[in-house]
């Protein structure tokens, strides 16, 4: 047993030794230590041995194996280092070389006026809402006080999926619908940005635009409180130098309704080619809400009041950059979006 031991710690060290590979020395360790190997064939062989030659072959066969093992695993470090060295001395990696430089995107010109319009009133404290931007018939229009007849409701001006079903016209069914939320709590207070649709292209208007409608609903909102919130949103978007002006107009959702004006960005007020001489330039639409829109939003019309505004977010675009056509907002050119 000693001999037979010893010639196999002899062999196998001078395979350890002279291995050259990774896969060489695995094989040496299965002829070694696998199921038919020299070391696992020693270790069975104990069993076979007169009892009183047991314990001192077993602490040969021991100290065999602890021998080889030590030293397999020595070579194995030894060949893996030796490895890595050879790969890092074929692979040499320049870190001083220039990456590639991802182009940097940015926001589109709309985006950032949205993003504007929210700051400006989440600081006059309203929150965001938004919804669907396909509609029923119902909160498109027939919550919104808009009788059967009128225009919008023509197949020919909306976007109608079904009879009952189209692409919403106007931010309104958001706040209806908040309205139904919300009821009976008091305020409603928010703004409904976001993508409306209406059947009409060409060089002022597009099927698909982007509107900010805001609503406040409360005990004794006032035409007054529409004006003052509606002046402070203006200075903040175009300067504290501008003045606004409302003038009577008709919305079926709104009574009275008015037509809001700021004063000529481009020429304080003086008269210009922008304002066509008048000083003024249209920019909202606004009015106290129909006491029938109230109600059908739940809430008791004897008791509460509110102001309703919507404003086309590409018209505030086009004056607050100075853009004169609105389809650049729209073509996605690289060349015009670059310079917000
Ligand atoms: C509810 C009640 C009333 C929203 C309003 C306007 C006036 C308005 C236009 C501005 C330019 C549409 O984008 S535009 O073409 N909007 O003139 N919108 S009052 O009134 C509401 C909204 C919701 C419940």
């Amino acid at each position: 047993m000693r001999e037979r031991l010893e010639n196999i710690r002899t062999e196998a060290l001078a395979r350890i030794a002279a291995a050259e590979s990774e896969d060489e020395l695995r094989e040496i360790r299965t002829g070694l230590f696998g199921k038919k190997g020299a070391i696992t064939q020693a270790t069975k062989m104990l069993g076979r041995l007169p009892a009183a030659d047991r314990p001192q072959a077993g602490g040969l066969v021991n100290e065999t194996r602890a021998l080889l093992e030590r030293a397999w695993e020595d070579k194995n470090s030894a060949l893996g280092a030796e490895a890595l060295a050879a790969r890092l001395r074929r692979e040499t990696i320049d870190v001083t070389l220039p990456g590639t430089v991802l182009p940097a995107g940015r926001q589109h010109p709309l985006n950032m006026v949205i993003a504007d319009i929210e700051d400006i009133f989440l600081g006059l404290g309203f929150s965001i809402a938004e919804g669907p931007e396909i509609e029923t018939d119902y909160y498109n229009f027939e919550a919104l006080n808009l009788p059967p007849d009128h225009p919008a409701r023509d197949m020919q001006d909306s976007f109608y999926i079904t009879e009952e079903l189209l692409l919403r016209s106007q931010t309104s069914p958001v706040q209806i619908r908040a309205m139904e939320k919300m009821c009976p709590r008091l305020p409603v207070k928010i703004i409904a940005p976001g993508k409306v649709y209406r059947n009409d292209d060409d060089a002022t208007h597009s099927p698909m635009f982007h509107q900010v409608e805001g609503l406040l609903v409360d005990k004794g909102v006032r035409m007054a409180d529409l004006k003052g919130v509606l002046l402070c949103f203006i200075r903040e978007m175009f300067g504290p130098e501008r003045e606004i002006r409302m003038r009577p107009s008709f919305f079926p959702f709104t009574e009275p309704s008015a037509e809001i004006d700021v004063s000529c960005m481009f020429c304080g007020g003086d008269g210009c080619r922008l304002c066509k001489g008048t000083g003024w330039i249209e920019i909202l639409g606004s009015g106290m809400v129909h006491p029938r829109v109230l109600t059908m939003g739940g809430y008791d019309a004897n008791t509460v009041t509110g102001f309703a505004f919507g404003v086309g977010v590409e018209r505030v675009a086009m004056l607050k950059y100075g853009i004169d056509d609105m389809r650049l907002l729209f073509d996605n050119d690289i060349r015009f979006l670059r310079q917000f």
